[in-house]
């Protein structure tokens, strides 16, 4: 209860959340509704088959097959912004005061939906969070690695103006991950970093990829952060790189266990990270979709390695130096986790 409450009042920052992830069943059979859209005969008919299917995903492919249908009754700009909403608020009921947030412009271009639409929703969202929560909000554009090269080229083209003007922050790159490695997407990286050189590079790596998806994320695409990451506990060398480098790796525990990477979240490697001083941030990825939002995830970490308020703080303190956001909200945001652990303290 202590701990529970320390968890949740903890400043924590999100570096790893799908924002089409959030989509909960019930807002997904309301904008069905919404939009006369019909959902295909296989998909689970209510709330309740939902979230029965959604326990027994077999893989990654077996959830993303259900990401892509639940994406298809986004189809207004309002519908894009209630769905990040939605989000925010929970964000913000969990103790999250920055949240970094992927979406993934290619799954919705190929319905005929525009950029437009759908970056304008998130950005007001994102502005409204701001405004309403005081939580501070980023952008990041994650290219379906599934697609070509030239639909990623495509698609940041189409995304200059956002990235010129900051709404856009990031790139990432999602989506079926063994079959399409990083190098695919070499030129689609440097093209947006010789342009616009203050973005943030992430990618998606050895979550079902080894370990040398991550040291090429790092050599070809010039990534700064890693998302998931976890393979990188079966080599050496690179865990003292990104240790020597402070390369964050924003993980995702509960998605790990839901998509069967692990059977239980205390197989993953989270205190060799800890004591090897790899710095990762905890995060929900696909909360929608796999049962617990940011605070979950903390909660489930405490139960398997038991961290102290010490080791907590560290981790909190890693995830703000990692983020994205100006360092006078990184100042702000180390003294609100100085307040927290020291009111926790005895
Ligand atoms: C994803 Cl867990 C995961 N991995 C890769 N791509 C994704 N897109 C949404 N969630
Ligand atoms: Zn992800």
């Amino acid at each position: 209860e202590h701990m529970h409450n320390f968890l949740k009042e903890l400043p924590k920052c999100e570096h790893h959340v799908h924002l089409e992830g959030t989509l909960e069943p019930s807002l997904l059979f309301n904008l069905a509704k919404r939009n006369n859209i019909e959902l295909p005969s296989h998909f689970p008919p209510t709330v309740e088959a939902c979230n029965d299917r959604y326990n027994r995903f077999a893989d990654l492919q077996d959830f993303l097959d259900h990401y892509y249908i639940g994406m298809s009754v986004l189809i207004k700009e309002a519908d894009f912004y209630d769905l990040a909403m939605e989000y925010f608020a929970k964000a913000h009921a969990d103790g999250c005061l920055h949240s970094e947030v992927f979406f993934d412009p290619q799954g919705h271009v190929e319905r005929g939906i525009s950029i437009d639409t759908v970056v304008e929703g998130f950005d007001r969202a994102c502005k409204e969070a701001n405004t309403k929560f005081g939580t501070t909000n980023k952008l990041i554009m994650c290219l379906l690695r599934h697609l070509p090269a030239s639909s990623g080229l495509e698609t940041i083209q189409g995304a200059h103006k956002y990235y010129e003007s900051g709404i856009i922050h990031g790139l990432g790159l999602d989506s079926s991950e063994k079959p399409f490695p990083p190098h695919l997407f070499t030129e689609c990286y440097k093209t947006l970093k010789d342009k616009f050189p203050q973005v943030g590079l992430t990618a998606h790596a050895g979550e079902e990829g080894d370990h040398t998806f991550v040291t090429n994320s790092l050599d070809l695409l010039n990534v700064t952060r890693i998302d998931h990451g976890v393979n990188s506990q079966h080599s050496e060398e690179l865990l003292e790189r990104l240790s020597a480098n402070k390369t964050l790796l924003s993980l995702c525990p509960l998605s790990n266990v839901k998509l069967q990477v692990v059977k239980d979240v205390s197989e993953l490697p989270i205190d060799l990270f800890f004591n090897k001083n790899v710095p990762f941030s905890i995060n929900s990825d696909d909360p929608a979709y796999f049962g617990g939002y940011i605070l979950d995830n903390y909660l489930t970490v405490h139960t398997r390695f038991g961290f102290n308020g010490h080791q907590w703080k560290q981790i909190a303190l890693n995830g703000i130096n990692g983020s994205w956001c100006d360092e006078d909200r990184k100042t702000e945001l180390r003294r609100l986790v100085d307040e927290v652990h020291n009111k926790y303290k005895h």
